[in-house]
């Protein structure tokens, strides 16, 4: 396909002021020029964003991705980041409903909708995680989890979701050095590709289904070549620049 392919990394609760210079500066050396055909992403911890946009300014080749954000405009809701605000430092992406929040924040499909909606209406990119873990694989329910996940996504949002991102991160990958293969991954974007035709038929195509989980700069060729992999959520590869810009190039 001639679709671009979007490469986000997840930096996770990791980083420091001057290793994410060292990052972005080596990042912005391996990259002569911006991938024509693969959009680069940074979703990085908040109080590193103002530094973040400073060093990103004057280069669009990456873009500044949040790990979360508050459904809520603003108010008495301690401890959230409201959209306004991210946009305020250039935030062009939001990670919603990552695995990790789902398991040690109790965050419920309703819940990740309602962040996803409010990234939505305010023009910043929602990248929406599902995923199954082992024992639902196990059990059979991948399909089943998958499409919950997703449909609590478009119920909400309706015709809104040809602007959202979707990654694949079967909970089990997640930090653990497994990966999908290449045909387990496929399969399951196939179902949630599926499942977008039927929502939003005429740009279900258009829509970047990612994969996440273990991606690193062995397995991203392998991976991206599958028709319905459209790019990679990319965990503690992306702290590293070699390992981060091998697998953009694998995308490009
Ligand atoms: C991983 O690869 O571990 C991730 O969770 C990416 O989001």
């Amino acid at each position: 396909t001639t679709k671009k392919k979007l490469i986000a990394g997840n930096w996770k609760m990791n980083g420091s002021l001057a290793a994410n210079e060292a990052l972005v500066k080596a990042l912005q050396q391996g990259l002569a020029a911006a991938p024509a055909n693969c959009g680069i992403a940074l979703c990085a911890p908040a109080p590193y964003f103002a530094q973040l946009q400073s060093l990103l300014a004057g280069s669009s080749a990456m873009a500044l991705g949040a790990q979360d954000i508050s459904a809520h405009p603003q108010g008495a809701f301690t401890g959230e980041h409201s959209a306004v605000m991210l946009k305020d430092f250039g935030v062009r992406y939001a990670i919603v409903g990552h695995s990790e929040r789902r398991q040690y924040h109790g965050e419920t499909d309703e819940a990740v909708a309602a962040k996803a909606a409010a990234a939505l209406a305010n023009g910043i990119t929602p990248i929406v995680c599902v995923g199954e873990t082992l024992a639902e694989r196990e059990a059979g329910r991948t399909e089943e989890v998958v499409k919950r996940q997703l449909a609590a996504v478009i119920h909400v949002n309706g015709h809104c979701i040809s602007e959202i991102v979707v990654a694949y991160e079967p909970v089990w990958a997640i930090g653990t050095g497994k990966t999908a293969t290449p045909e387990q991954a496929q399969a399951v974007h196939a179902v949630l590709r599926a499942q977008l035709h039927h929502a939003a038929s005429e740009h279900a195509a258009g829509i970047c289904i990612l994969y996440g989980g273990s991606m690193n700069a062995a397995n991203a060729a392998q991976l991206l070549a599958q028709p319905d992999i459209d790019g990679g959520l990319i965990g503690g590869a992306s702290l590293k620049a070699p390992d981060f810009l091998q697998i953009i190039s694998a995308a490009s």
